[in-house]
């Protein structure tokens, strides 16, 4: 069951809205102690694995909303700028639709997998010379001039979607969690997110609201370093974004919330995303890795006050946002890659080190 189906009471659909879907949401939680054993004893940290959605990423939870909506409102074509994962739902599910796609990427800055499914889902794809902030001025203002419908996170649709993670953590958890770290790129994520755990309180479904700690990548923190950033900078290449569309209501949340919006360095994502993959067993994309990498620094920190009740966890949900499939060059060039031998029993045996 999709997410328009599973939520339907809390989204903006009625009978005839035409449910376009391809069985979004619904990711496992899953519980890492290893990053638990770091935060220290008292606590609890899970995963929100976002990159088991139809796409690869939580992106899809706001695109079956928005296209849906767009459908149900005669539109024949949908536009959006995209660091790629946006670009992927979007042609995923406009060719699930029926409808025409155009997405406008930064040329060379997006990782491969995220190419791959716009061009094969058959969208318009355009590269333009330019960041993700300039492309997303220009789709603005292309579906202001033009008939086209803009499913960049803007669009208030793409939110309510993407709100349904929250209510699935908390059926999960019978609870709200204590806290939710999430990476933080164009700010969309972390003010649906909390717009999720408030409603689900306000209809009495949790009893409590997280903190929400956002992370940015060093380079590209305006949030944190609260100015516009002209030529944002990570490896992480989802969220090199220097001007966020929801700059405001991710404050917002971050404020109502008792929460941070901090920075963490491409090494401190790197370190993350590969302890994700090689202790906890899960791949996520280096972006995701952000919730992680800083849910770390603040344990270091000392962020984390000490819990010494064994019966009353306290429990972190990091959201992984996209698969780490989807970027396999920076899997291979982080790490040394095999060189071939003759096949050979005993010199095979020497190189597995048994
Ligand atoms: C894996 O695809 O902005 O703060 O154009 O792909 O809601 O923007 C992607 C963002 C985090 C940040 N993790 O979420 C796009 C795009 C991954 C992402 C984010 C993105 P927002």
């Amino acid at each position: 069951m999709g997410i328009i189906e599973r939520y339907r009471e809390f989204l903006p659909v009625t009978d005839k809205t035409p449910v376009i879907t391809l069985e979004e949401g619904s990711t496992p939680l899953i519980k890492a102690d290893p990053l638990s054993d770091i935060v220290g004893k008292g606590y609890r940290v899970w995963l929100k694995f976002e990159g088991l959605n139809p796409t690869g990423s939580f992106k899809d939870r706001g695109m079956t909303v928005a296209v849906s909506k767009a459908v149900e409102e005669g539109s024949k074509a949908v536009v959006c700028a995209s660091t790629g994962n946006t670009s992927a739902s979007a042609a995923a599910y406009s060719a699930r639709a029926g409808i025409k796609c155009v997405v406008i990427i930064p040329d060379g800055a997006i990782a491969l997998g995220k190419l791959a499914q716009a061009l094969i889902h058959g969208a318009k794809v355009i590269a333009v010379r330019g960041n993700f902030d300039q492309a997303l001025l220009i789709v603005r203002e292309m579906s202001e001039k033009y008939p086209i419908t803009l499913v960049n996170s803007v669009n208030p649709y793409r939110i309510d979607g993407q709100k349904t993670g929250s209510f699935e953590i908390c059926d999960i958890l019978g609870k709200a969690p204590e806290y939710h770290s999430l990476p933080v790129g164009n700010a969309g994520n972390i003010t649906a997110y909390w717009k999720g755990y408030k409603e689900y309180r306000e209809r009495g479904k949790s009893r409590s609201l997280p903190v929400m700690m956002g992370f940015q990548a060093a380079g590209s923190a305006p949030i944190v370093e609260k100015r516009i950033i002209k030529k944002p900078e990570t490896i992480a290449t989802a969220i090199k974004i220097g001007n966020p569309a929801s700059w405001k209501t991710a404050e917002e949340a971050r404020d109502q919330s008792g929460g941070i919006i901090d920075k963490v360095t491409d090494d401190e994502i790197l370190e993350a995303y590969k302890f994700l993959a090689d202790r906890v067993g899960v791949f996520a994309e280096p972006a995701s890795a952000a919730s992680v990498a800083g849910i770390i620094r603040k344990a270091r920190e000392g962020y984390f006050p000490a819990n010494s009740d064994p019966d009353n966890k306290k429990d972190i949900v990091c959201v992984l946002t996209g698969h780490g499939l989807k970027d396999p060059d920076r899997a291979i060039k982080c790490l040394e890659t095999p060189v071939a031998v003759d096949p050979d029993l005993k010199e095979i045996i020497k190189k597995a080190g048994l």
